[in-house]
């Protein structure tokens, strides 16, 4: 299941939906939205952006993140982010996704696919 050190994902969902709302590899073409986290918070509670799309997590905090989200559709694991560590999702499903840190659970941010 470990693909790296920074990227971890998940598709137990796929075969039953057909789709997992995230894939994670190279922007190819979408938009680009950095989301850092900062102070045990996302850099927005609220996002919306395009099916294409890529969100970058990049934990600008001196100790680590979690990023996980498993609703609706997708379930996403990016596992522990250090300081200055980058991530990158690519939104490949529409629908609204509850993501959150594993370490401090008030930390979210609702992703708006359209
Ligand atoms: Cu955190």
């Amino acid at each position: 299941m470990v693909l790296t050190k920074h990227v971890i994902v998940a598709s137990m969902a796929v075969a039953a939906l057909g789709a997992i709302g995230f894939a994670v590899e190279a922007a190819t073409g979408g938009a680009i939205h950095e989301i850092i986290q900062k102070r045990r918070s996302f850099g927005a509670s609220t996002l919306s952006v395009k099916m294409g799309d890529s969100l970058i997590f990049v934990n600008g905090d001196p100790y680590a993140h979690n990023v996980y989200s498993v609703a609706p559709r997708g379930w996403l694991d990016l596992g522990i982010q250090e300081e200055g560590d980058r991530g990158t999702v690519v939104l490949n499903a529409r629908g609204t996704f509850d993501i959150r840190c594993r370490i401090h659970p008030k930390m979210r941010v609702m992703v708006t696919v359209e």
